[in-house]
């Protein structure tokens, strides 16, 4: 549906000029018992979202958005397996990966858990061969090395969580090689020996250029190695696909090859066998618990009041900045260095979700949907982009991410880390008048001309909002449940806009691209078909080459 025909949007839009005129500063003076209201706890996350532009009216408005475009309807439709992707015709149904329950959870008239759940068996018992040294390389050598070559959906979520929970890594090393850069992947292998090397081919559709590009050149530097010796491939590439045809056509033995289906979306797909390279790390156990903590943040989406459930919230008050005050972007910024790859992981699955301007019904958006997601881990952040968050002239919420327990953290790094984390979200939301300024500087003996000079340099506006999300430790449990957070956010701004936040249009254009402007690339005097300036770059790079 369209939202803005909603009594909740209307209201909303009448809302957002008072909010416009109010500073967080004097909200926050007036009401003393903000941060205690304006806080929820879940699943190892604790939420503080005090420091929002937002009244209890506005939020009173945003839960009424939520139940007036259907939302809870929709979630449970998600759950209960039915095809809500409308363009491809299929259920989403991630969550059925990672349920824990009894329930059964019907596609097509089937249940899907007991194939869940026998594929999962599979990749664990695998995982725990090749992490106990009883699976061999072609020359009788133990695994020391895992290569995942995929890209997007079936990179970025095990990467993301492979590093996040390095700490806790006890099992052979893992590399990512994304990128059809050759160099991507030689200089992943340049340091590894092929007799102890083993590949996962991640793809569900096993047809992606730059997955199997790689996957050939890693063959290639196996049988190299192997002296062409073929029957070295069962030994050092398995496959992650739904694609059994294209698996065996690539020379892996489907003994090896790990399953999922067309309901698992590419980045919601690393709870799935895409997952394995997490196995592997962390051993079948970490793996579940990651799968246990996004479970416990699936019932918690579903059965927790809108008004204390972490994915409506952050959901809401995206809408809210989004489509009644104008902040186009959103910037992720995690304080825990391991979580370096979060703000990428998030940049695919929200703006790859919601970065539509057609609704599921067909009809063209007139208003704002999926914002701009981008961040760095956090200190880093402060020393470079947060000088626009804090002074830019646009408004820029910000999701402060901090786990408060790690393995290896130690004093005084903790403290100064959080501290930091603390110091800024409360830097952006008071910022500091010229009469604070003027008060430091003369403090500091600095001269009254100099003071004039510098004063509006100096002034901070604050009223900048953000999310706190302190996490009680960075184990999987809490990690799964972070990430399920995420995607139930995703969801939920998803159904407000009245978007098929499942399908990725934009995605596949570039693929069947690339391949026609590949051929052009490498085969002589093939007949132009492009735009003018494509041609004239066609032409500037094959006169290069030679
Ligand atoms: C994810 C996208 C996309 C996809 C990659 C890889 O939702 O669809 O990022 O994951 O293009 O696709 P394959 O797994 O099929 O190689």
């Amino acid at each position: 549906m369209n939202p803005t025909t909603t009594a909740a949007w209307r209201a909303l839009a009448s809302q957002s000029e008072s909010i416009r005129a109010s500073h967080l500063r004097e909200v926050f003076a007036q009401d003393p018992s903000r941060a205690q209201r304006m806080a929820v706890k879940a699943c190892g996350i604790y939420l503080d979202y005090s420091k929002n532009r937002i009244s209890d009216e506005v939020l009173n408005q945003l839960v009424k958005l939520a139940e007036e475009t259907g939302v809870p309807a929709h979630a449970r439709k998600m759950f209960a397996g039915e095809k809500i992707n409308n363009t491809e015709k299929r259920a989403v149904l991630h969550t059925a990966l990672r349920n824990l329950g009894d329930t059964p959870v019907m596609v097509d008239g089937q249940n899907v858990i007991p194939a869940v759940r026998e594929v999962r068996s599979r990749t664990n018992a695998f995982a725990r061969r090749v992490r106990s040294g009883e699976w061999l390389g072609y020359t009788g050598q133990t695994i020391t090395d895992v290569v995942n070559i995929g890209i997007g959906g079936s990179d970025l979520g095990p990467l993301m969580v492979v590093e996040a929970l390095k700490p806790l890594a006890d099992g052979p090393r893992l590399h990512f090689v994304s990128n059809v850069d050759s160099l991507h992947l030689n200089q992943t292998l340049k340091d590894l020996d092929p007799a102890r090397t083993l590949f996962i081919v991640a793809s569900k559709t096993f047809t992606t250029i730059e997955t199997l590009t790689n996957a050939r050149s890693a063959r290639a530097w196996l049988l190299e190695a192997a002296q062409g010796d073929k029957s070295a491939i069962a030994r050092h590439f398995v496959a992650v696909s739904t694609n059994k045809e294209k698996v065996s056509e690539f020379g892996i033995d489907l003994e090896n090859m790990f399953g999922f289906w067309d309901w698992v979306g590419g980045r919601y797909s690393l709870w799935s066998s895409i997952g394995l390279p997490i196995a592997v790390a962390l051993g079948p156990d970490g793996f579940e618990e990651l799968l246990a903590g996004a479970y416990e943040m699936d019932q918690h989406f579903q059965n927790a009041p809108i008004r204390e459930n972490l994915p409506y919230l952050l959901a809401l008050l995206g809408v809210w900045y989004n489509n009644f005050l104008d902040a186009k972007s959103h910037v992720v910024a995690p304080y825990n260095q391991t979580l370096h790859r979060l703000p990428a992981f998030l940049q695919q699955l929200d703006m790859e979700s919601n970065g539509k301007s057609v609704r599921a019904d067909g009809e063209a958006v007139s208003y704002a949907t999926g914002p701009v997601i981008w961040g760095e881990p956090g200190t880093n952040g402060q020393h470079a982009f947060f000088q626009l968050l804090h002074q830019g002239t646009s408004l820029i919420p910000v999701d402060f991410i901090l786990a408060l327990d790690q393995p290896g953290q130690i004093e005084p790094h903790r403290t100064s880390q959080i501290a930091n984390c603390l110091a800024q979200a409360s830097a952006l939301m008071q910022g500091k008048t010229q009469a604070e300024v003027q008060a430091e500087m003369r403090e500091k003996g600095v001269s009254e001309a100099q003071i004039t000079e510098l004063l509006t340099h100096r002034e901070f506006s604050g009223n900048r909002p953000s999310n706190m999300m302190l996490l009680d430790d960075l184990s999987p449990r809490t990690l799964g449940a972070l990430i399920a957070l995420y995607e139930h956010k995703v969801f939920v701004q998803g159904v407000i806009w009245g978007l098929n936040s499942f399908d990725q249009w934009g995605v596949e254009l570039g693929k069947q691209l690339a391949t026609g402007i590949e051929q052009r690339l490498s085969t002589p005097n093939s007949a132009p078909g492009y735009d003018a300036s494509t041609e004239a770059l066609i032409n500037y790079v094959k006169a290069a080459k030679r």
